[in-house]
């Protein structure tokens, strides 16, 4: 833990943003989403800033700073350290953070089975009675939880794309998610299907094709539950590239109608921060946005380009590779 007379010191609150940058590590681990954005956004604000920040009262004033991160910033500054931190560090958290890691728990499973005594992988398939998404996400838990190089979606993206374009080369599909905007590593690979002046209805009979030749060729491994519980316009899996060594990943595809394709992009391009900085910004402007579209009043306003959307909301378009809050 460096001092603010460290290395690096362009910010003077460099010490409290590694440490709230190690309490978002762990939200973010244990799936506790909404606190880990509250630290994201904190960090962002604190680097923004270029005064040193040491009390509670000073750090509400930071955009995006709560009242309970404030007064951790004021205890890290004050003593030094992070009492809820250092008590992350207890078995029971480590085996919380372990147990959500596999795929389809959520903190809320994790917690019972921990209360209960199952604290690891073999533990939950011994007594923890886990579905059969929980079981597929134990036996592929370390491949499941790396992200991959961008060269390995890339290459599940081809492996997808190439196998629909055989059943019907009319269609147009978008690999979305953390790829479109860039990132050299992605948690999974997103991909949305669609064709012109076609419906919904007729694209569910492509991904059933799709998904079973995939299966077939041994690209997809796995079927995941949401699969199963929809209306047939997204799939949720796990898939792979074809030769021996290859890894599971997860993939998603999704069927998008060819009207709504700009919203689609823009909201499956995300991050999800930056999508909740857009739909905020919709309804200051009394409007609401979503997947689908731009609505006033449940009236449709935009929803064919992503430019129009941007139009509509009177802000200059932003580039996928720029959408990082
Ligand atoms: N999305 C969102 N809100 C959510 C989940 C998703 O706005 N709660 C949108 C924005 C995401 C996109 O969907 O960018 C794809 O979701 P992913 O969970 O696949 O996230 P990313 O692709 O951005 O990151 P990763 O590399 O972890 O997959
Ligand atoms: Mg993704
Ligand atoms: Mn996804």
């Amino acid at each position: 833990m460096h001092a603010n007379t460290g290395e690096n010191d362009d910010n003077r609150n460099n010490e409290t943003i590694d440490i709230l940058t190690k309490m978002q590590k762990y939200y973010e681990d244990t799936e506790d989403n909404w606190r880990a954005i509250g630290y994201r956004k904190a960090i962002t604000s604190l680097k923004k800033g270029k005064t040193f920040i040491a009390t509670a009262e000073q750090a509400s004033k930071l955009p995006g700073v709560g009242t309970r991160i404030a007064e951790k910033i004021e205890e890290i500054v004050a003593t030094g350290r992070l009492q809820r931190l250092e008590s992350t560090d207890n078995p029971d958290d480590n085996a919380k953070r372990l147990l959500t890691g596999i795929y389809g728990v959520g903190p809320v499973q994790a917690q019972k089975w921990v209360q209960a005594g199952i604290k690891t992988l073999q533990d939950v398939l011994d007594r923890g009675k886990p579905t059969y998404d929980q079981k597929v996400g134990i036996k592929h838990y370390d491949e499941l939880n790396e992200k991959m190089p961008r060269w390995e979606a890339a290459a599940i993206s081809r492996l997808v794309i190439d196998e629909a374009r055989a059943i019907d080369p009319g269609l147009e599909l978008h690999t979305m998610g953390s790829f479109r905007r860039g990132a050299e590593k992605c948690g999974d690979v997103d991909i949305i299907i669609t064709k012109p002046n076609v419906q919904i209805t007729e694209l569910r009979g492509v991904l059933t094709k799709l998904t079973k030749r995939l299966r077939i060729r041994k690209v997809i491994t796995h079927d995941l539950a949401v699969a199963h519980n929809t209306d047939g316009s997204k799939w949720m899996g796990i898939a792979k590239r074809t030769d021996p060594d290859a890894k599971h990943r997860r993939l998603d595809i999704l069927l998008v109608p060819w009207q709504e394709l700009g919203a689609a992009l823009l909201y499956f391009t995300g991050n999800d921060i930056f999508n909740r900085s857009m739909r905020l910004l919709a309804k200051k402007r009394g409007m609401r946005l979503n997947q689908h579209g731009l609505f006033r009043d449940g009236e449709l306003v935009v929803s064919e380009t992503e430019e129009q959307i941007f139009d509509a909301l009177g802000v200059p378009f932003r580039p996928s590779h720029e959408r990082i809050p």
